[in-house]
């Protein structure tokens, strides 16, 4: 089923400078970027996206770190993406993380972790409408859609 997620290539990933190795493994995975912008989040973008985790101890940290330096929030697309992309991420803490996701390869840290993914549909819905205002997501196919999938999955994709 086709589906869009959010993706934040966090502060972390951005010093590192690798944003383009990560979003290289989704691409490669065979999704699409339907919205990319780098942008620096503010408090008020943090605490929204972040709702679930404003009372709890560590966000006065977490807030820190996500806003210390820019982002890049990027909206994804493809089929059941918002679980495969969750399973390309890996576990939270990095130093958790198998083997062979993105953070289980590039990070050591249970904050650091260089990539927030959406955990649900529903959560996707609501935070790529945080990052991004409806016209700055583009429609399109790409034309390696006919070897990516199936004619039969082509038409739920
Ligand atoms: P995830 O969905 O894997 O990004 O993880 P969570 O939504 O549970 O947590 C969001 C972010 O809060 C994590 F990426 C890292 C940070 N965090 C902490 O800094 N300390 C904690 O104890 C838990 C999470």
């Amino acid at each position: 089923m086709k589906q869009r997620t959010l993706i934040l290539l966090k502060p972390d990933c951005m010093e590192r400078r690798l944003a383009g190795t990560v979003l290289a493994r989704f691409e490669q995975k065979g999704f699409r970027i339907v919205g990319m912008k780098l942008m620096q989040v503010t408090p008020e973008i943090a605490s929204k996206h972040y709702a679930e985790h404003v009372e709890k101890p560590f966000f006065p940290n977490l807030l820190g770190y996500i806003t210390s330096d820019p982002v890049t929030a990027i909206c994804l697309e493809g089929r059941d993406v918002v679980n495969v992309v969750r399973k390309m991420v890996g576990t939270t803490k990095g130093y958790l993380a198998e083997p062979g996701t993105i953070r289980g390869d590039f990070s050591i840290s249970g904050q650091k972790n260089l990539v927030h993914a959406s955990d649900s549909p529903e959560s996707a819905e609501r935070e790529i409408a945080i990052f991004f205002r409806p016209e700055e997501l583009v429609t399109w196919k790409s034309c390696d859609d006919a070897f990516l999938l199936s004619e039969s999955e082509r038409e739920e994709a």
